[in-house]
């Protein structure tokens, strides 16, 4: 029987087993957990499954930093194949690592995604997300090669040799962030390029960016959803375009009030929560993605029976997503403070040029001196830039220039329409 339409009970059989399972392997391979149980009262023996779900304590990015680097794994090391990092609040990124097995299980659902997109072994993606520590590169790589179909390995950057690549070698589909794509959209000659579908994501975008990219394309624009934590890029739409297939098979999904972290009900909007059922290496338990969304449970016009998430509404705490790029405002704090010759006032401004991101950071100067401020700049770009992987525009600013606030800082004014 087809997997991605097995009846709704099916699915739920598998998850109950799964999730049983689940409980018991990660009280007894990760000490993280058991210390988690324990203050939770969970005994792993009295689970009784789907319905004791909510018993569980929650997981979150605070937890992987306070554990850096591997403190949440649940296998010994030998079992790692790979690392993949994101970036943390302060310096030091978010490790994850991956078995064998998860690489197998995040290849294989990203791959029935794209097939329900309709990419087949007769395709050619250029895979225009960034290859390295990134999960983007990778995860489309393997699962577009699971399919059969042609990949081209191209990275980020170098816009002219994207372009060139994409015509000599008569690329079908691309993946890259609905920010690149736009900014790769000027540059494109239409009567050259036969892109019939592109993969975007890693970062919130609209339906009306989705519009444009299709209008100047003509290709059909999938939105597709992950994260380092549960892989990578993991879920797309389907053909429907009507929200991301979460394959229920080895993910769990929830939804709930971010302030008070009670569950909500079908349709209500969100904070969405996972728990992996199949991950070895990183298991998460009720892992909370601090996106917004909701759950549609309604079968897909496309016969597929896993629920769908709807589009990405925002964010439950501060990250901001910049190029792709995960920065917390406190990342950038932490390299400002280091630099004595600052003051503790910044202002962080977000724009979009030409459909790519540019994030300009205005900072003062703790004292007015005789300092040579393009020197200054140039340092803290370079800092920045080493910490967050990020290019920056730096402006210094003479002391008491910046504005001060009564209540709440609100340092980070975006000004990116999406
Ligand atoms: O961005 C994985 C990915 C790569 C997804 C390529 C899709 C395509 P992280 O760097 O860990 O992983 O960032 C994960 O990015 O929690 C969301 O806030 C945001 N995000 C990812 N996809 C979307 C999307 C990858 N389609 C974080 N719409 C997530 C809105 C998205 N936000």
């Amino acid at each position: 029987m087809d997997v991605e339409r097995l009846r709704t009970e099916e699915l739920e059989k598998i998850q109950e087993r799964k999730l049983k399972v689940l409980v018991h392997y990660v009280y007894s391979n990760s000490s993280f957990y058991r210390k988690r149980f324990k203050e939770a009262g969970v005994n792993p023996w009295d689970f009784k499954g789907l319905r004791d779900l909510e018993k569980l304590p929650f997981t979150k990015k605070q937890d992987l930093r306070d554990t850096y680097p591997t403190g949440m794994f649940a296998v010994p090391p030998s079992k790692i194949v790979r690392f993949h990092a994101s970036s943390g609040t302060t310096g030091k990124p978010t490790v994850v690592g991956y078995t064998a097995k998860d690489l197998e299980t995040w290849a294989e659902c990203l791959a029935r995604g794209l097939a329900s997109c309709g990419l087949t072994k007769e395709d050619v993606l250029q895979i225009s997300y960034g290859y390295g520590l990134f999960t983007g590169g990778f995860g489309f790589h393997y699962a577009a090669e699971k399919l059969g179909t042609a990949v081209i390995p191209a990275s980020t950057g170098n816009t002219r040799r994207q372009l060139e690549l994409m015509r000599d070698l008569k690329t079908t589909a691309i993946a890259c962030t609905p920010s690149y794509m736009l900014y790769l959209a000027e540059s494109m000659d239409a009567a050259d390029i036969n892109l019939r579908m592109g993969f975007f994501g890693a970062e919130p975008w609209s339906e009306e960016t989705r519009k444009r990219i299709e209008e100047k394309t003509g290709m059909d624009a999938f939105d597709c959803y992950g994260s380092s934590e549960l892989s990578g890029p993991l879920f797309t739409e389907c053909r429907e375009k009507a929200g991301f297939h979460i394959w229920a098979d080895h993910f769990l999904i929830e939804i709930i009030d971010p302030e008070t972290g009670e569950r909500l009900g079908e349709g209500e909007k969100g904070e969405l929560v996972v728990t992996t059922l199949s991950k070895e290496a990183l298991p998460l338990i009720r892992w909370r993605t601090g996106d917004i969304t909701h759950i549609d449970s309604e079968r897909c016009a496309c016969g597929r029976t896993h629920p769908r998430v709807g589009r990405i509404a925002g964010r439950s705490d501060d990250m901001l997503i910049v190029r792709g790029v995960n920065v917390f405002p406190s990342q950038i704090e932490h390299v400002l403070m280091e630099i004595p010759e600052l003051a503790e006032h910044y202002m962080i401004f977000l724009d979009r040029e030409k459909g790519l991101d540019v994030m300009k950071i205005q900072v003062e100067l703790r004292s007015e001196n005789n300092l040579d401020t393009d020197i200054l700049r140039k340092k803290v770009a370079r800092r920045l830039k080493s910490v967050l992987n990020l290019a920056t525009e730096i402006e210094i600013v003479s002391p008491g220039k910046l504005q001060r606030f009564e209540g709440k800082a609100r340092r980070v004014v975006d000004r990116r329409e999406i």
